[in-house]
């Protein structure tokens, strides 16, 4: 169902919109955001030399580290006061990044999140199981606001707790679940411990973003609890959830065009590649006043599709995400950088330099292993200090990631060296992204 008119524009009008909308935004950055005045500045170029939608293609790119350098709010266009929201998440070390969002960001936001609900097929005769957490992360509220300006019942359950969550899905009833798709899978593990089958529940629909999932596992989940599964795309730096979603052709994800502007860039020159290439996915906001995001590099590999879509919308689609030109992990949902566990070692007495992270899967939920050698292997023969040792590292990686690691101490010079850069990832997990 297309829940706003503005999702089947002609193209000719779209373009005209992001056209308006992004002179204004430009204008509105360089005047508001020291930072880009500066860089703009820097290379001469003015808001009004943006004349037609190539002309985005001068403006320098804004990556994470300029969120995390500029910690916390020095990237916002207005003062605290006119703030109505924070959501975080994880910057490249230690520090997250920040964004906040003014009353009008809201109302935009809830706007791109009912338009997914809607385009998976939700109406206000469902009832919703949000499964996100609710907190910085933009996942549980982005969605929950959505879900209720379309009038669905929510279920605002966060995360976790997963025989409570079965529990509630089939005493309310759920239709819809709304939950990172290795969190699904897990769940239907769950079900199967617990001796409960997709009939015993009343789900019809799945929405699902946060991390991608494979063809294989769509198929899995669609067997295994009897939905249609949907995915939908975000990330915090643009608001969240609502970036770009798939309607029940399965065709890509739409993407919110008279909000976020697309391109697609060789992740190594940082030049646009031609339409249909498969490359870095690059946005820039069109309507956001709290933090405008000029040229954002997602670091997410994909493509965009312009053919018109059986449903009707007229936005660009983009395939689903490839993988990262970078070397985020996504863990259950939640963005983690190799750097960021080497901040927290680093800072830590009696830990040599060398550590791993060993990545699996079990019962379909992400595990990190974090295998770190000691300076002095002597430790190891002490439960008491071993045991402290463990529970301090847990605890800070626990602190900086909001996810619990297992932690293993290794004698020194147990890791492998390598002569060029070292392996500090071990994915053994089954899909690669
Ligand atoms: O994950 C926002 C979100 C929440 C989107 C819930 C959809 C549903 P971040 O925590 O900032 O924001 O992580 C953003 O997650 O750059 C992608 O690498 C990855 N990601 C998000 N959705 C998908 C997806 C939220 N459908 C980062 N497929 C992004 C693949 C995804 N990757």
């Amino acid at each position: 169902m297309i829940w706003n008119t503005a999702e089947t524009l002609p193209r000719k009008d779209i373009e005209e919109l992001q056209l308006n909308r992004l002179r204004w935004q430009v204008e509105y950055a360089y005047d508001h955001v020291p930072f880009y005045h500066e860089k703009l500045d820097s290379i001469g170029l003015k808001p009004s030399h943006i004349q037609s939608l190539n002309d985005l293609q001068k403006i320098p790119f804004t990556v994470k580290d300029d969120l995390r350098d500029n910690y916390p709010t020095g990237l916002f266009a207005v003062p605290n006061r006119e703030i109505v929201r924070f959501h975080g998440s994880s910057g490249t070390t230690g520090k997250p990044i920040v964004v906040g969002y003014t009353r009008n960001d809201m109302e935009n936001w809830t706007e791109c999140c009912a338009r997914m609900v809607s385009a998976a097929g939700v109406t206000c005769e469902d009832t919703a199981q949000v499964a996100f957490g609710y907190g910085l992360f933009t996942g549980g509220f982005g969605l929950h606001y959505g879900l209720e300006r379309v009038g669905v019942s929510v279920i605002p359950i966060s995360s976790g707790n997963s025989e409570r969550q079965l529990m509630f899905m089939k005493d309310l009833q759920t239709t819809v679940l709304i939950a990172t798709p290795s969190y699904v899978l897990h769940l239907t593990e769950i079900m199967e411990e617990m001796g409960i089958a997709k009939e015993d529940l009343y789900l019809k629909t799945g929405l699902f973003g946060g991390e991608g999932h494979t063809p294989e596992m769509r198929e899995l989940i669609e067997a295994r609890m009897g939905i249609n599964d949907t995915q939908n795309y975000g990330l915090t730096e643009l608001c969240g959830p609502g970036v770009s979603y798939e309607c029940l052709h399965h065709t890509g994800m739409h993407i919110n065009e008279d909000f976020f502007i697309a391109e697609i860039i060789d992740p190594k020159t940082g030049e646009v590649l031609p339409e249909g290439s498969t490359g870095e996915i690059v946005f820039t906001t069109l309507t956001k006043e709290g933090i405008p995001m000029l040229r954002y590099r997602t670091k997410d590999i994909t493509r965009l599709f312009y053919e018109p879509c059986a449903c009707g919308r007229t936005h660009t689609r983009m395939d689903l995400i490839m993988g990262r030109s970078d070397d985020m992990m996504i863990i259950r949902g939640v963005n983690v950088f190799p750097s960021q566990v080497e901040a927290v070692l680093m800072g830590i007495e009696g830990i040599g330099q060398q550590y791993q992270l060993i990545v699996t899967t079990e019962k379909f939920m992400d595990r990190i292993e974090v295998q770190v050698e000691l300076h002095d292997g002597g430790i190891l023969d002490s439960y008491s200090n071993l045991e402290k040792l463990t529970n301090e590292i847990r605890h800070k990686i626990k602190t900086v990631l909001q996810i619990d690691v297992k932690v293993t101490l290794l004698n020194p010079k147990t890791l492998e060296r390598t002569a060029g850069k070292s392996k500090r990832v071990v994915d053994l997990r089954s899909k690669a992204f």
